[in-house]
């Protein structure tokens, strides 16, 4: 009796809910068509290739290490279905009622050189190829907001001519956001950006959704979208958090955040400092994001965390940290990456978990 009546509502609650989940490639089931009926999405996260070939899965491949025992990590996005699945143009995608996970790999192609002062650079051209079909995907599916997005660019602090890829990659991707006629500042989608190894594709994936988000700011921070040109001719479009509505799950996606205080980059070469200052920024969101939602909803130690750590030697003295700001449940997963800013050693992101009624 007592189950029925729970049932009800409760279910409606989690019809839309999302929730992520960080497991090795050997926890994941062979042969279990239920519980992949309930994966949006999966990011695997190695140097080896995933290996399985999921026909209904969209699947992120990022070469990303993770900095544990295990040789990978697949971070597996959870919603309720009905799902339905394709792709367009380059972008994969599986989608229920109100979200989209897509994701997209575009190789650079090193024959067109970018040398020439006109051209853009082979970065540069495998961004535009890639957000293209992303908002070609978020067009043709009919999921026009766009939640959170996952951005890993090679060689990300290489010099290429005079500027960096990183700027390179800014250009492309405002220009593209620009060429959609969408915005460019306020109501952008939250997002990072990591260098992954030499020669590796560019690969992205994303949320989206038919409902919409809020976009949250740092009042630590300048907003990404207006930095000083100092950081590069285009500036980021993201924002530092996106709230996802209730009916949507009410779930909280926070930005790769740094050690970023105003526009600056601090505590140089102090890699502890640089963790207490990245969780500092996280709980000013979360401080946000619950005055957004008007009650105390989101608190530290229920995120699920992803940190990524420019040099492995340096994940001892990050782990202290982390663990004295998030306690000692919160899902923490360390990946090995470039930051897009060179000076800076790591970067961290967040999710809420879903508020979903069953699993
Ligand atoms: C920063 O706050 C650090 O370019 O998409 C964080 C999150 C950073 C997203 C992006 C970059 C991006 O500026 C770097």
């Amino acid at each position: 009796m007592l189950t029925a009546i729970q049932a009800g509502p409760l279910q409606m609650a989690g019809s839309t809910g999302l929730d992520v989940q960080y497991l090795s490639l050997a926890d994941l089931p062979v042969n279990s068509d239920a519980w992949w009926d309930s994966v949006l999405g999966l990011a695997h996260f190695g140097l080896q290739p995933f290996g399985r070939s999921l026909e209904q899965i969209a699947v992120a491949e990022v070469s990303s290490a993770p900095l544990a025992d295990t040789h990978s990590v697949c971070e597996v996005w959870r919603a309720e279905g009905p799902m339905t699945s394709g792709r367009i143009g380059a972008v994969r995608f599986r989608a229920n009622k109100q979200l989209l996970y897509g994701c997209i790999s575009v190789s650079e192609n090193p024959a067109r050189s970018g040398e020439s002062d006109n051209e853009p650079s082979p970065l540069e051209q495998a961004t535009a190829r890639a957000y293209t079909d992303l908002f070609a995907t978020l067009d043709a599916a009919g999921y026009p907001q766009l939640v959170r997005i996952w951005n890993y660019v090679s060689s990300i602090n290489r010099d290429a001519g005079d500027e960096e890829r990183y700027w390179q990659f800014n250009r492309a991707r405002q220009q593209s956001f620009l060429s959609r006629q969408r915005a460019i500042v306020d109501t952008v989608p939250a997002a990072c950006a990591l260098g992954t190894p030499a020669g590796s594709p560019l690969v992205i994936y994303f949320l989206a959704s038919r409902v919409a988000m809020r976009a949250i700011e740092n009042p630590r921070q300048v907003s990404a979208y207006y930095y000083p040109s100092k950081y590069g001719p285009s500036r980021p479009t993201f924002s530092r958090a996106a709230l996802l509505t209730e009916v949507a799950g009410g779930t909280l996606l926070v930005s790769g955040t740094a050690s970023i205080v105003g526009h600056e980059s601090r505590h140089i070469g102090d890699v502890s400092a640089q963790t207490r200052e990245s969780m500092a920024n996280i709980n000013v969101l979360i401080t946000e994001a619950n005055r957004l939602c008007g009650h105390q909803h989101y608190a530290a130690d229920m995120l699920a965390y992803k940190v990524y750590v420019r040099n492995p030697a340096d994940l001892p003295a990050i782990a202290v940290e982390l663990r004295a700001a998030v306690g000692q449940h919160a899902a923490v997963t360390y990946l090995h990456a470039d930051v897009c800013r060179r000076e800076l050693l790591v970067e961290i992101e967040a999710v809420s978990p879903g508020m979903r009624a069953s699993h």
